[in-house]
């Protein structure tokens, strides 16, 4: 039996919860590359993702996820070849990631995660990242000779040096490093809520770069590129609230929405495992 550990690397409202239970659901039904094993004894505890089922199966969203909550959750699962793991899924409020980023520094039991994990998952929500393009203009301007005062900045860090600096910061603690090029951890991107994306002929890697070329940069220069994929996510196809009544939902069920943009690009499929059953795959 292989036991799988990965960490979960996402902020506040980037689909952590949702993934999770549109994920749970999708295990259930076994018809996709990964699948809920049932040959347990006690079987595990699953209620935060039965949780998040039964708010989608209402046609709602499920709630945040408060700041102070860590949850792992074991999923006894099986591949299409049979082989047999346990993959320990955790869910937390997102809050805790940006405190490792403000406080500089991460908690023993993260950072005995992050050196134990054999596989990152990445969740970034491309719509609300923020990027301050608006200086490449500036720049230009300046290089010209005229300074244009009017442009101001907005609070806060543009997401390229956040997810750098943060990625460093992880990969520092756990011994990584970034001096060679590195293998292990494997590392998933999941672009989250990739329908508020619109549709395009690029890849799901293609508009990571195009948002976020320095992440994008940073992320080839440590990883080998077979120990890479990125990955389009839409766990629930749409724009989900608190108060939503969605009709597809509520009638048709959760299992009937959602899907995952391969590495490649092409057509949505909707087995939402795709990306784990790649990270969990044997390199
Ligand atoms: N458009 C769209 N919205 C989504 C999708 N998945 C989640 N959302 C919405 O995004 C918001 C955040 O999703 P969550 O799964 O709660 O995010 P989280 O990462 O768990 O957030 P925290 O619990 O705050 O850490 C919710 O309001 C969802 O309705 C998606 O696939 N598409
Ligand atoms: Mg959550």
């Amino acid at each position: 039996m292989h036991k799988f550990e990965l960490v979960l690397l996402g902020g506040p409202n980037s689909g952590k919860t949702h993934y999770a239970g549109q994920l749970y659901g999708r295990l259930q039904q076994r018809t996709g590359a990964l699948r809920l094993r049932t040959d347990q004894g006690t079987p595990p505890d699953l209620s935060a993702l039965k949780e998040v089922l039964d708010a989608l199966n209402a046609g709602h969203a499920a709630r945040h996820t408060p700041a102070s909550v860590s949850l792992e959750i074991l999923l006894p699962l099986t591949d299409e070849q049979g082989n047999t793991l346990d993959l320990h899924w955790p869910d937390y409020g997102g809050e805790q990631l940006s405190a490792v980023f403000d406080q500089r520094g991460v908690q023993e039991a993260w950072r005995d995660k992050l050196t134990k994990a054999e596989g990152w998952v990445l969740l970034i929500r491309l719509q609300s990242a923020t990027t301050y393009p608006d200086e490449l203009g500036a720049l230009v301007q300046r290089a010209g000779g005229k300074l244009d005062a009017s442009i101001s900045r907005g609070p806060g860090w543009d997401a390229n040096a956040y997810w750098v600096e943060l990625l460093q910061l992880l990969l520092h603690v756990s011994g990584h490093g970034s001096v060679r090029r590195i293998t292990l951890p494997r590392l998933t991107i999941l672009l989250s809520c990739y329908d508020e994306l619109g549709p395009t002929d690029l890849t799901p890697a293609e508009r990571l770069a195009e948002k976020l070329p320095l992440l994008s940069a940073f992320i080839a220069s440590v990883w080998r590129p077979e120990a890479i994929s990125v990955w389009g996510l839409s766990a629930l196809g749409r724009a989900l609230e608190k108060d939503s009544k969605d009709e597809d939902f509520q009638n048709e069920g959760p299992e009937s929405q959602g899907w995952v943009i391969s590495p490649s690009g092409g057509e949505p499929d909707a087995d939402l495992s795709k990306p784990l059953a790649w990270l969990l795959s044997t390199p």
